[in-house]
């Protein structure tokens, strides 16, 4: 279809690299050729190695070319009417038996807004499940619920990149970005030429590390306890902004009265992290004008997660950060919709433009625009781990969709014989990943360049990923699976499969919502290099629209998973959804480099400018203190198991490991050790090396090194099989965003001989 350049975005990660892409001349059999695109401000034509060999996911070779069907336990080719109708037949009968929701759907961050949209809505209007969450919920969701409890809003970052290099210091806390999103170590290299400090806070001393001003190398766990001793030198110093304080937060008293107890003798212990140590991050961050925090999947990927983020939060508001400029506290997303696909309603207690699904008035919003019932949709449901958990019992029939639970998801071993014991399992994914291996139906979908699609990265840039090529034959969209099963299962219209047709009903259901696309149309996304949400059309720049407040604290007993637990009046939860003028200041916060039609709101760049998303308009400190892991080292299991990723692959691997040049720069699993632990042991450079905890035992190659504390251990989690990392982690989940610990548990190390 295509003969010359399009313009695109790369399909993995949240910093959605744009490049280009022309058809492929060189005879090498790749169907299309990644080309520099220097017009898109975020990576300014840069690409990492996944990026620049993405082509190779398009050939048939790694992918799947046809539906398959179990039958007499293997998977067989078959057509695509046999596959849907199996599908449909199998959740009509689970839903007759069983009743709607013993129907599960699982989604992804990788989907785009249209396809993460539709799915929600495939849930609650066709199969009425409650029982819906997807992947995001091991990703980013302690930061979301975190950044909701102090803003009232979720925005990954509340502005663009780009003003990292202006700030004055940033600490950056538990991202490895060197290796997870490599053009972005640019704005760092930038903010120190411009005589900006970088305070890198990581176990390891990454790649990322050593770029740092100062690396701070804390016990796995223990950022919470760190932020909160930060704090209390930040007031006993007298650093704090005590105008800022009285005139735009509410909650100080408490928030400091919990800090105060941190002494930094005690925070040393806690976190092996020094007192000239903390010292010096508090002067670093304190004596610039502007200054930021970012925080990554380190201190996120807890049980503490939230409550960590929180005291980061706190942080940042106590010396008068957040909502000035170059200044505040940002999560660096992750997947390439990391963002979008937390937005529009595939989570379980949510419906699109981030409205909460037990609120009355985004109920009765949405459902309008979905021709439905408001009472007949369902309320939330269980969260990513307790629904992949509950699969085999409650949940008897699962449709996933862009994930691949059997690497990724915490123990494993647990969650893989829980898929095994489902009554039906319908996998749509490109490639034969090791979950799709266990369905009994496999749909092969269409990916990236094959489709057109809207994603958000990391800033809140919402853009568009333009098709490049025709699909080979025999592969079908997200879009056109939903359709038909719709149809299937009696709902004739409401899920068309052109996706530019679903985004016009997105941004119905999100406008006057927090996350209001209703501005943006394609024809904006193909001119402008991306536009930020809040993004109001004119008619609904008031946010009126399923903005009102008003659930009783019954529709809120449920509302924990986005950071508003323990809230009787249900206020926090209405927070959310609260009516303020979306889109503040247009004037101060114009869309850089954008061509916005007359009268057409410009979008947000910058958040929180002139008041934060609460219904007081004011930024809410929490009052946390130090817990310890939910599974501390002993006696029999005396190390700590930290996990994470390399540059050469992607999660769970599926995608990546079927990348030559990516398998060969990155063909294993390891177990990153200290000399001191490895000379205990007897642990050999290379040799296998077993990791066991109490949920299982992985084995992987010994890699030595003093660039990790002594007392901790990293493996990735990028391979199946025996170098699983995630045979070994500890599902104990946040108690408020339900995330799991993957970024600790207790192991110990045997050799293998
Ligand atoms: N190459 C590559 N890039 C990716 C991805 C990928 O799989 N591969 N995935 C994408 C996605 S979805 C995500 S979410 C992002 C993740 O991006 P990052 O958050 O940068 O990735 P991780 O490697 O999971 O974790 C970052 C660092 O946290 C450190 N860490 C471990 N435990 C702790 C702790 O308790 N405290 C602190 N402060 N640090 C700790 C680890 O040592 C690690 O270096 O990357 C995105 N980009
Ligand atoms: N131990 C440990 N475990 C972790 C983490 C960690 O740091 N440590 N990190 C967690 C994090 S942050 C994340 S985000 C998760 C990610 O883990 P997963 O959810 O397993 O992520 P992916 O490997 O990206 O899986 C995406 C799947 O969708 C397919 N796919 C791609 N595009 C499409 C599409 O458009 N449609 C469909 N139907 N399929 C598509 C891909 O081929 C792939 O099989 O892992 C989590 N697990
Ligand atoms: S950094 Fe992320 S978006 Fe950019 S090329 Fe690499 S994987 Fe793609
Ligand atoms: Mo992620």
């Amino acid at each position: 279809m295509q003969t010359s350049v399009t313009p695109t975005h790369c399909p993995y990660c949240a910093l959605q690299c744009g490049m280009n892409l022309t058809p492929a001349s060189d005879g090498s059999g790749s169907v299309v050729d990644v080309t520099e695109r220097s017009d898109f401000p975020v990576n300014r034509g840069a690409l990492c190695g996944k990026g620049r060999t993405a082509p190779a996911l398009l050939s048939s070779q790694v992918r799947l070319t046809s539906p398959l069907i179990r039958s007499d336990g293997v998977l067989r080719p078959a057509t695509w009417d046999e596959a849907l109708d199996r599908i449909a037949e199998e959740l009509s009968r689970t839903r007759t038996e069983h009743g709607p929701d013993a129907c599960g759907v699982f989604g992804g961050g990788g989907l785009t807004n249209e396809k993460a949209y539709t799915l929600g809505k495939f849930a609650r209007v066709v199969l009425g499940t409650s029982q819906i969450d997807y992947n995001g919920r091991f990703c980013m969701s302690s930061a979301a619920a975190g950044g909701i409890k102090a803003f009232g809003l979720d925005r990954g970052l509340p502005f663009p990149l780009e003003d990292i290099p202006k700030t004055g210091c940033v600490i950056l806390v538990g991202s490895n970005l060197a290796e997870t999103m490599p053009p972005a170590l640019r704005y760092f290299t930038e903010l120190k030429e411009n005589g900006g400090k970088l305070v890198v806070i990581d176990p390891r001393r990454t790649r990322t590390a050593e770029q740092a001003d100062l690396h701070l190398a804390p016990r796995p766990g223990t950022d919470l306890a760190l932020a909160l001793g930060l704090l209390h030198l930040v007031v006993a110093e007298g650093h704090t902004d005590e105008a800022y304080i009285q005139e735009r937060t509410s909650g100080w008293e408490e928030a400091r009265a919990a800090a105060m107890a941190h002494w930094p003798e005690y925070v040393e212990r806690i976190t092996g992290v020094s007192v000239p140590q903390l010292r010096e991050t508090v002067r670093l961050f304190c004596e610039p004008e502007s200054a930021m925090v970012l925080t990554a999947r380190g201190p996120e990927q807890h049980s503490k997660g939230t409550d960590t983020v929180g005291a980061w939060i706190n942080l940042c508001l106590a010396t008068g950060r957040p909502g000035r400029p170059f200044s505040g506290y940002g999560c660096l997303t992750g997947q390439g919709n990391g963002q979008g696909g937390r937005e529009h309603g595939q989570k379980a207690d949510q419906l699109p433009g981030y409205r909460k699904l037990d609120d009355p008035a985004a109920r009765r919003h949405v459902a309008e625009v979905w021709g439905v019932d408001p009472d007949s949709l369902p309320g939330p449901g269980r969260s990513a781990y307790e629904l992949l958990d509950a699969m085999g019992t409650d949940i008897r029939a699962l449709l996933l969709m862009a994930s691949n639970p059997v690497v990724s998801a915490p123990r494993a071993a647990h969650i893989e014989e829980r898929l095994k014991s489902l009554d039906f399992l319908a996998v749509a994914d490109v490639v034969l990943s090791e979950t799709a291996e266990l369905a009994d139906v496999v749909l092969p979908v269409t990916q990236w360049a094959e489709e057109s699609g809207t994603t958000t990265n990391l800033e809140g840039r919402v853009l568009l990923r333009k098709q490049a090529i025709t699909p080979p034959e025999g592969i079908r969209s997200d879009l056109h699976v939903m359709h038909e099963l719709a149809a299937r299962l009696g709902v004739e219209k409401g899920f068309p499969t052109d996706p530019e047709e679903v985004f016009e009903e997105l941004r119905r259901a999100s406008a006057g919502g927090p996350a209001d696309y209703s501005g943006i149309t394609y024809r904006r996304l193909a001119e402008e290099n991306g536009v930020f949400w809040p993004c109001p059309a004119d008619d609904s720049a008031d946010g009126s629209a399923g903005g009102s407040a008003g659930g009783s604290a019954e529709d809120c007993e449920d509302a924990t998973f986005d950071g508003l637990p323990d809230d009787p009046a249900g206020d926090a939860a209405d927070d959310v959804v609260a009516a303020t003028p979306a889109g503040p200041s247009p004037a101060r916060n114009s869309a850089p480099g954008g061509v916005q039609e007359p009268g057409a709101h410009p979008g947000t760049p910058r958040l929180f400018l002139d008041r934060f998303h609460t219904p007081d308009g004011r930024a809410r400190f929490v009052a946390v203190s130090h817990r310890p892991l939910a599974e501390e080292p002993d006696d029999e299991y005396p190390v700590l198991l930290t996990t994470g990723r390399v540059v050469s692959q992607y999660q769970s691997g599926a995608q990546t490991r079927r990348v030559d040049e990516l398998n060969a720069a990155a063909p294993s699993s390891f177990v990153e050790l200290h000399p001191r632990l490895a000379e205990r042991l007897g642990a050999v450079e290379g040799e296998p090396l077993a990791v066991v905890s109490r949920r299982g035992r992985a084995v992987a190659p010994a890699r030595i090194t003093t660039s990790i504390r002594p007392d901790t251990v990293f493996m990735p989690f990028h391979w199946p099989g025996e170098g699983r990392a995630n045979t070994l982690t500890n599902p104990a989940l946040d108690p408020t965003s339900r995330m799991p610990e993957f970024k600790a548990c207790a192991v110990r190390l045997e050799r293998v001989d």
